[in-house]
């Protein structure tokens, strides 16, 4: 790193690459970054590394993909020597683990903590990304990389009277680093997506009395998680050449075979002895592994809800209860799934209770509690596990700026448009590897794959006597083409936030890539086969240092 001073004398680091944003996906492209001989630094708004795994403390927060299919593959060394202890890894031993490979692999060096980019400006004469961060650092870098996440801005829905309660008040995605002490106290929790169904029985012991207040409920079925034995751990290092090229290559970027039948293939007998097989399934293989057409086919999806629906009654005493948690106005897979621990058995608890908001909503929060149309009930502590603003919350509040002084926000006022997910016009040298477009499946696999072509893409660049990348406009469009052409084939629908819909005023627009990865690894191959044509590259006029191996100049 080299330091100039800016015209109101601030010290100004110059950098070829600048990362914003250390959670999994941040924490590669570092790392890749400095393999490929760049100077790089990372920025990162929060206090540790992390990202989803450093702001979602909240009790009961784990994974729902299999812990040694999350982590990295880039080193067997690594995955040796880190033994998970469970299948699906609580949110305390995935924080270890991300702290370890920073560690590991020397990066904590170039990054810096508690540090939010406040604007981003695009310097046409250089070719270069001039960004302030909050701690008043201003950074010169050839390429920026924001590996911000898709679901890091959370999102408080606004019910009058938020700030007038008096006792404590957390959202699960911005949860305190202290732990917070729930002994007998009178918790609240609203919403009932991933995260609340976790924190729910993670905390009913604790506490005095939990009152869910439930929209929507969801389809959760049992995530099913194990410690990882000794023989299992042994099979696993020595699987790994295999698991790898599996989890490098897969649809989802899970290990799960998929099941080779149709639902109506099998007997009733059958499809309920195949359904208790899916149930006691680990996590995602009730999606990955369940009936070819179970997503697809009304009929199939219908019989496995009656299934889910009849564990639901058979676990909650209550009748009244159980019907309140059932899900009756989206079928299976039309949201995102939870996985629960324990979720349903919670609702056996005397101290539990549910607060049905369709029935009766919330009208606003009070100093001492919640307001619904039915009274006030009063708590110490109020949840809020009300989600994200996904895709592009955080990239849209960065002060993004790109060609001709253009806003990002107001570049995808109507959604995002991008190019693999990885680039949009009017914005060169900026990647956003792990932003919207992302995966429907393990995302630290797609977002690996968004990773490993942004690197070689800059090493291309770099090596070719470039300084200044942007992808075409014809290129994005076929790009976002394939999207909208094949959102009808995802089983998702607008009941989901993969469409934005639970952000009042945001645009309807499907924020994953609806190919999936299989679209992904057939452009890159495009890219490579057609020598970047996806691309604009060029020599910036007057660049802020020589390019490194200066073989070609001028524009193509
Ligand atoms: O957020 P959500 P989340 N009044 O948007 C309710 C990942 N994740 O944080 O459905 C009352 O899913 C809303 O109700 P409704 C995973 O990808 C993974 O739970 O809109 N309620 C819903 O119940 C997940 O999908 C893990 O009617 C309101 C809830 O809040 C994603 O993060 C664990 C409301 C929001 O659910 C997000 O999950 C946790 C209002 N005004 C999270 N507004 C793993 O297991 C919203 N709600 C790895």
């Amino acid at each position: 790193m080299s330091f100039s001073t800016s015209a109101n004398a601030e010290p100004v680091a110059e950098i070829d690459v600048l990362v914003i944003g250390a959670g999994i996906t941040g924490i590669y492209q570092l790392y890749r970054a400095r393999e490929a001989g760049f100077s790089a630094l990372l920025l990162e708004a929060g206090g540790g590394v992390g990202g989803t795994w450093y702001w979602n403390r909240y009790p009961g927060a784990r994974f729902d993909s299999e812990s040694y299919t999350y982590g990295y593959l880039f080193s067997k060394e690594l995955f040796d020597e880190w033994e998970w202890r469970e299948h699906f890894a609580g949110q305390p031993e995935t924080e270890r683990y991300l702290n370890h490979v920073v560690d590991r692999f020397e990066l904590r060096h170039h990054m810096r903590f508690g540090t939010t980019v406040t604007s981003a400006e695009f310097d046409e004469a250089t070719g270069t990304w001039n960004v302030v961060a909050s701690d008043g650092t201003q950074h010169r870098a050839r390429f920026l990389i924001a590996a911000t996440g898709v679901l890091s801005v959370p999102y408080f829905p606004h019910v009058p009277g938020l700030a007038e309660f008096v006792g404590e008040s957390y959202h699960t995605g911005l949860w305190p680093e202290t732990p917070v002490d729930f002994t007998a106290k009178r918790v609240a929790v609203i919403g009932t997506g991933s995260s609340g169904v976790q924190i729910v029985p993670a905390v009913a012991n604790q506490v005095a009395s939990l009152t869910v207040y439930q929209r929507t409920p969801n389809w959760c079925t049992p995530l099913n998680n194990a410690p990882i034995t000794p023989g299992e751990q042994a099979q696993l290092r020595a699987d790994f050449e295999a698991i790898r090229d599996v989890l490098n290559t897969s649809v989802h970027g899970f290990l799960h075979q998929p099941h080779d039948g149709a639902a109506f293939d099998d007997s009733r007998a059958e499809r309920r002895a195949f359904f208790e097989k899916m149930w006691n399934s680990p996590g995602f293989m009730k999606l990955t592994s369940n009936y070819t057409d179970l997503l697809f086919n009304e009929a199939a999806n219908s019989e496995w809800c009656e299934f889910v629906a009849g564990k639901v009654r058979s676990i909650v005493e209550d009748p009244e209860m159980a019907e309140k948690l059932i899900p009756k106005d989206h079928r299976f897979g039309e949201k995102r799934p939870p996985f629960v621990t324990g979720y349903y058995e919670t609702f056996n608890k005397p101290n539990v209770s549910i607060v049905d908001l369709q029935a009766t909503p919330i009208v606003r929060v009070t100093e001492r509690g919640i307001e619904t149309t039915d009274g006030e009930r009063d708590f110490d502590v109020i949840v809020w596990a009300t989600g994200f603003d996904f895709g592009t919350g955080a990239l849209l509040r960065m002060g993004i700026r790109g060609r001709d002084g253009l806003a990002l926000a107001d570049h995808w006022a109507d959604g995002p448009t991008t190019f693999l997910g990885v680039q949009t016009t009017k914005f060169p040298n900026l990647f956003l590897p792990g932003g919207p477009h992302a995966a429907a499946g393990n995302n630290p696999r797609y977002n690996g794959d968004q990773v490993d072509f942004v690197t070689e893409t800059l090493v291309y660049v770099r090596d070719h006597g470039y300084d200044v990348i942007e992808v075409t406009l014809e290129a994005e469009e076929r790009w976002c083409e394939m999207i909208e052409r094949n959102v009808a084939l995802s089983s998702f629908t607008d009941k989901s936030y993969y469409f934005g819909t639970n952000i009042p005023g945001k645009p309807r627009r499907y924020l994953l890539n609806s190919g999936g990865r299989p679209k992904l690894f057939k452009e890159i191959a495009r890219v490579h086969e057609t020598d970047y044509k996806a691309f604009r590259l060029s020599q910036s006029a007057s660049p802020v240092s020589p390019p490194r191996q200066a073989a070609a100049a001028g524009e193509r």
